[in-house]
């Protein structure tokens, strides 16, 4: 009966890949962050060190009946984010449409997830909600030639990774899980308060490609706590 709670929020495309190895797993992602279970406080804070002008392999990584993203792959040593005293190296950012975190029970029309580990392999997920708006111009050697099948790489040269942060790092804090198989936890999630903008086209260029989407539906809190430094 737990097992059946979580797999009632995977898409239909994960039900082969899902047995009991969800029994058990309470500290999932993505989920519902709203006022009404947020706790302020003060954060410790974020540092970014990330390359004004990196290569990037960019691939489309949806097989049927698996997680499907476009996936920009970036250099190693190319970025880092150091909180609470560990710094964690950036591997690659990917996109999710719709947004997998709500915002107040909302979803934007596409999500921002940029993924870093450490020393130890752990993980922790920036993830950034993208808004109708601007074309955005940093994004646009990606999002006008995004790859339409899993045999197609992008080559990205020069592409300024600081592009992707705010300047305001008002965040949302908890720890889950990947949004996709094998769903295994003990991540770090900080979700950024302020929007990333893309156009509508830009949008749609992506849609295009997952036309069912590729979110996974948002998971029960049980009892996490949610930080957040936005006044
Ligand atoms: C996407 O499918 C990425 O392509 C995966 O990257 C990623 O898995 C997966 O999403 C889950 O990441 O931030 N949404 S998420 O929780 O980074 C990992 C790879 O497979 C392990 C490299
Ligand atoms: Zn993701």
């Amino acid at each position: 009966l737990v097992s059946a709670l979580f797999v009632s929020g995977l898409p239909a495309a994960y039900a082969d890949i899902v047995d009991d190895k969800l029994a058990g797993m309470e500290a999932q992602s993505p989920i519902d962050i709203r006022s009404d279970n947020t706790f302020f406080g003060n954060l410790s804070p974020l540092t970014f060190n990330l390359s004004s002008s990196t290569t990037l392999d960019v691939i489309n990584n949806g097989s049927p009946g698996k997680e499907k993203t476009v996936r920009a792959n970036v250099a190693a040593g190319a970025g880092s984010i150091t909180v609470d005293g560990d710094t964690y190296n950036l591997a690659q950012f990917h996109f999710h449409t719709p947004s997998e975190h709500l915002e107040n029970s909302h979803a934007t029309p596409l999500e921002l997830h940029l993924v870093f580990s450490d020393a130890n392999s752990h993980l922790l997920v920036v993830g950034r909600w993208i808004n109708y708006g601007d074309t955005n111009a940093a994004l646009a050697p990606i999002f006008s030639n995004l790859p339409q099948t899993t045999a197609d790489h992008l080559a990205v040269n020069s592409f300024n990774l600081n592009s992707l942060i705010p300047d305001n790092l008002e965040s949302f804090r908890y720890t889950g899980s990947l949004t996709t198989p094998p769903f295994s936890e003990g991540v770090k999630w900080i979700d950024l308060a302020q929007p990333l903008d893309m156009s509508a086209s830009q949008v749609q260029a992506f849609q295009k490609l997952f036309p069912d989407g590729d979110a996974r539906e948002v998971q029960p809190l049980n009892g996490r706590i949610i930080l957040t430094d936005v006044p």
